[in-house]
């Protein structure tokens, strides 16, 4: 089994690259960002909770994640792998994954870190904006969203890297190159 987790701040390319991995390596998504922008848009009890942090440019309360991270872990029992996209991202979350994960016998690999400027992780924001229709993505929320990572999400990179998981790939260029680079380093972790 192989499991990874995608790191780095909102509008790195997690999700844009997570696309790609999935499909070279066999791994199943788990996108902490894309179950909840359903659960929302399915006005579920969770959604609808999770709706007034989103909106805000916050995170969504620990319990409320990573008991929808367990679950979902839990739906795919003969699974080859999982890529962990947006998630962890608070050291609480990371300690949770690391417990749950020890529980089920099936360690984190590698935490692939994508580095972005912040000026370029507000425009792709802001253009992500003109089409997506998504409510978080307009200049003061992503404002907030990036604040909220430097308070809480960056210092899981600190987490990971004292357990000699971490690696940076540079998340600016075109997409087929940043994949490449990470291809490259899954690559030597899977050798
Ligand atoms: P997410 O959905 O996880 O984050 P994101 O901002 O969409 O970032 P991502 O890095 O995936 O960006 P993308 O590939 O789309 O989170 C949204 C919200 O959900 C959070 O703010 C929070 O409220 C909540 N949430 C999620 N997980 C949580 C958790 N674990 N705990 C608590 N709350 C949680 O790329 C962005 C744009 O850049 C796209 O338009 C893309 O086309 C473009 N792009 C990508 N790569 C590019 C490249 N190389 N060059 C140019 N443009 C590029």
């Amino acid at each position: 089994m192989f499991n990874l987790v995608l790191f780095g701040p909102p509008g790195s390319g997690k999700g844009t690259q997570s696309t790609n991995i999935i499909e070279k390596y066999n791994l199943i998504h788990v996108s902490t960002g894309d179950i909840l922008r359903q659960e929302v848009a399915n006005e579920t009890p969770l959604g609808i909770e999770a709706k007034k942090f989103m909106d805000q440019g916050m995170l969504v309360p620990d319990e409320v994640v990573i008991g929808m991270i367990s679950a979902k872990i839990d739906e795919h029992q003969n699974a080859e792998g999982f890529i962990f996209d947006g998630f962890p991202r608070t050291v609480a979350q990371a300690q949770a994954l690391d417990n749950l994960l020890e529980f089920k016998n099936i360690p984190i690999n590698i935490v692939l870190s994508l580095v972005v400027s912040e000026q370029e992780l507000k425009s792709r924001l802001i253009s992500r904006g003109e089409s997506s229709g998504r409510s978080d993505d307009n200049e003061a929320v992503i404002m907030k969203r990036i604040t909220e990572y430097h308070a809480k999400t960056s210092p899981v990179a600190d987490y990971y890297k004292q357990l000699d998981k971490l690696v940076e790939v540079k998340g600016e260029g075109s997409v087929n190159e940043i994949f490449a680079a990470l291809s490259n380093e899954i690559n030597q972790v899977q050798e």
